[in-house]
């Protein structure tokens, strides 16, 4: 779309840019005039376009426009890294806009919005600056294409005003007699999909410019945020009757489950290929993508980690070994595993995460015989539909824990916080005590920017996700020092028994462990009631930050609400706060802790930064905010506690609770139910 515009202000919406002629593709320069007319018929405003001297973009441009393109696969990876640098090169916005329109119709537009993403986050003159979000710009990587047909239909016969939302169906991936689709709901959730986008955007592997790799405890983050991913789907699978899922660490067998994503690229003009139950990795050998790879070479990355976790000392290029120390060894080993231009060793250590993502998304066709590009694992933002995708960050994240347990368990020293004692823990919410509940809602989402279709404006789309009661933490504490004192609180949550009903230990559990909410508190002397809602959760943004609906955005452009960008798209989606519970109610243990918030705190400016979603985020330019492990206290093991009881210390505190789902659909907005057998389960 030649007017397509890469920045406008708030309320801007229909702005059109006049981009000068010789920046339209040749086949449309004869008519350049005639496009110019057709879009600036309804143009609130016309944005001139500087014309400048152009750089070199022939790199970028070898990414064919009608491709996919994937982080993972090293060529792209180049491609991108030299298009970002250029976007972050531009002496000002005006030059970046001059250099974006001139990109908009020959850069492959995944590409280009990756990109383009990564420099307005990074660049001192863009910082603040709204973008659409990718739902809205690239719908077809999060749901069902017939939704699209019916959104053509929808623009071309119901004028604006008049449309009636689209409904997305839920579960259309595979049928029920496929026990992987019983958490379906979980894999193909929009707003999970989008955090995990946002997360590699905020949080770039590769970039000519070190500075937007190299970002605080990096590493320790990738391994962190993954390993909650795995936590709480293995709590998800554990409350649908599912086993825990099984590492992919057996490079030669069968990958069992199969996955047909069932989603069309636009772009591509290609369904997404699908991978059968019992593919194999295979060697890769695809020139048209510059890859070239064994699956042993896999299998030498793997043992040099193992032998470098059982060493606790990493080879460097120089012949030298560096200690992985308790402090720094998890950021340097989440650095060489995904890895990073920031890996201290790549050439000895490889690209083994990552690769990984790789190997798997071509299993359908290594050799690129069948010209079939790469399938859902080698996207960011669809990757987490997969069942396969777990069973390799659980391997993944099974190395990381094979370094934990190389450390020693933490002391009364780093988990006592003296005459500090939490007395209780209880969840108080609308009915019963102690109990979360759960159920469905149905939102909307705007589909109308991502579709090329003409009259233009607001199409749409409802579908269907998880939702709880918010509900509120009620901590009481006391404190017999003599005088005030800052506590951090750390609240998890986490099963007690495991998938045959039989108490977890508390090795299990602590890796089950999902954190909900961590926050820094005054507490003082004598006795403290602390409530905290559930909707201030350190780990999520709200509804309106994932999907940031056009109804549901802030009135007043200015405010900051409205201009944060994509820094506050990263988080876990409030929506999938508690993990889905059972009808009959899944017995769950509550944990709180409170540590010593001197020893655990940062000193940083916070004013101005995005830092609601912190905890698997992080905070812009800012350092991790908590000087303690990523997942402290359950991050090691604890060899003398057997049960997670015989862990407690008198500053923390466990409380029984259940997690009940109904299995109701309630509308967004709204306080009543409609009947889930009346819910409406496709969009025939
Ligand atoms: Cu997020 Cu494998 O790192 O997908």
């Amino acid at each position: 779309r030649p007017s397509e515009p890469c920045f406008m202000q708030k309320g801007e919406e229909n702005a059109v840019f006049e981009i000068p002629d010789n920046y339209y593709p040749e086949k449309y320069q004869r008519v350049s005039n005639a496009i110019g007319n057709r879009f600036g018929s309804d143009a609130g405003r016309m944005i001139p376009i500087r014309n400048i001297a152009l750089p070199n973009l022939d790199l970028p441009m070898e990414l064919p426009y009608n491709e996919q393109f994937s982080l993972f696969v090293p060529k792209h990876r180049k491609l991108a890294g030299r298009l970002i640098d250029i976007f972050m090169g531009m002496r000002d916005v005006e030059d970046l806009q001059s250099v974006c329109s001139y990109c908009q119709l020959r850069i492959n537009p995944y590409m280009f919005n990756y990109c383009l993403s990564v420099a307005i986050l990074h660049r001192p003159d863009t910082k603040g600056l709204s973008i659409p979000t990718f739902a809205e710009s690239f719908p077809d990587k999060f749901m069902d294409p017939k939704v699209f047909r019916q959104a053509r239909e929808v623009s071309s016969v119901v004028p604006s005003g008049a449309r009636m939302p689209i409904v997305i169906p839920s579960n259309y991936t595979a049928s029920d007699t496929e026990p992987e689709q019983r958490v379906a709901y979980f894999r193909e959730d929009i707003g999970i999909n989008l955090h995990h986008w946002h997360w590699h955007l905020v949080y770039p592997f590769d970039a000519a410019d070190r500075a937007i790799v190299n970002k605080d405890r990096r590493g320790e983050l990738f391994y962190y945020m993954h390993q909650q991913i795995i936590a709480r789907y293995n709590v998800e699978r554990m409350c649908n009757n599912l086993s825990r899922v099984r590492r992919y660490n057996n490079f030669r067998a069968a990958i069992e489950e199969g996955y047909f994503p069932k989603l069309d690229s636009t772009v591509a003009s290609r369904a997404w290929p699908p991978r059968f139950a019992g593919t194999t990795i295979r060697d890769l050998d695809r020139p048209v993508d510059q890859i070239r790879s064994d699956v042993s070479e896999l299998e030498t990355w793997r043992d040099r980690f193992l032998q470098a976790i059982e060493n606790m000392s990493v080879m460097l290029p120089n012949g030298r070994q560096l200690p992985l120390d308790e402090e720094t060894g998890i950021d340097v080993l989440g650095n060489l595993m995904e890895s990073s231009i920031i890996s201290r060793n790549r050439p000895y250590y490889g690209d083994l995460h990552n690769m990984g993502h790789v190997f798997i998304s071509y299993s359908h066709d290594p050799d690129h015989r069948h010209l079939e590009q790469f399938g859902v694992m080698g996207d960011s933002a669809t990757a987490m539909r997969d069942p396969v995708f777990y069973r390799w960050h659980a391997y993944i994240d099974d190395i990381f824990h094979l370094y934990k347990y190389k450390l020693t368990p933490y002391g009364n020293d780093r988990l006592d916080f003296p005459n500090i004692r939490v007395s209780s823990v209880s969840i108080e919410g609308g009915g019963t005590p102690n109990t979360l509940n759960t159920l469905w809602e149905q939102s909307t989402v705007d589909l109308g920017r991502g579709m090329d279709f003409t009259p233009r404006g607001s199409v749409l789309a409802r579908f269907t996700h998880l939702q709880h009661d918010e509900y509120n933490y009620v901590i009481e504490v006391n404190n017999t020092g003599g005088g005030s004192v800052m506590g951090m609180f750390r609240i998890f949550i986490a099963p007690t028994v495991d998938e045959s009903g039989k108490p977890l230990s508390f090795d299990e559990q602590r890796k089950l462990m999902i954190e909900l909410d961590k926050f820094s508190q005054g507490v003082k002397p004598g006795n403290n009631t602390i409530r905290r809602k559930s909707i201030d959760s350190s780990v999520t943004i709200p509804y309106e930050r994932t999907f940031r609906n056009q109804a549901d955005r802030p009135a007043d452009p200015g405010t900051a609400g409205a201009a944060e960008f994509d820094f506050c798209g990263c988080g876990w989606p409030h929506h999938m706060l508690v993990p889905k519970g059972t009808t009959q109610g899944y017995p769950m243990v509550l944990f709180v802790m409170v540590s010593n918030w001197n020893d655990d705190r940062v000193e940083q400016d916070l004013v101005g930064s995005c830092n609601d979603a912190a905890s698997y985020c992080g905070i812009r330019d800012r350092k991790y905010p908590d000087r303690r492990a990523m997942g402290f206290p359950f991050d090691r093991p604890a060899p003398a506690a057997t049960t997670l009881s015989d862990f407690l210390r008198p500053n923390m505190a466990v409380r029984d609770c259940i997690v009940r789902f109904t299995d109701r659909t309630r509308q967004r907005g709204q306080q009543g139910y409609i009947d889930s057998n009346r819910r409406q389960r496709s969009t025939e």
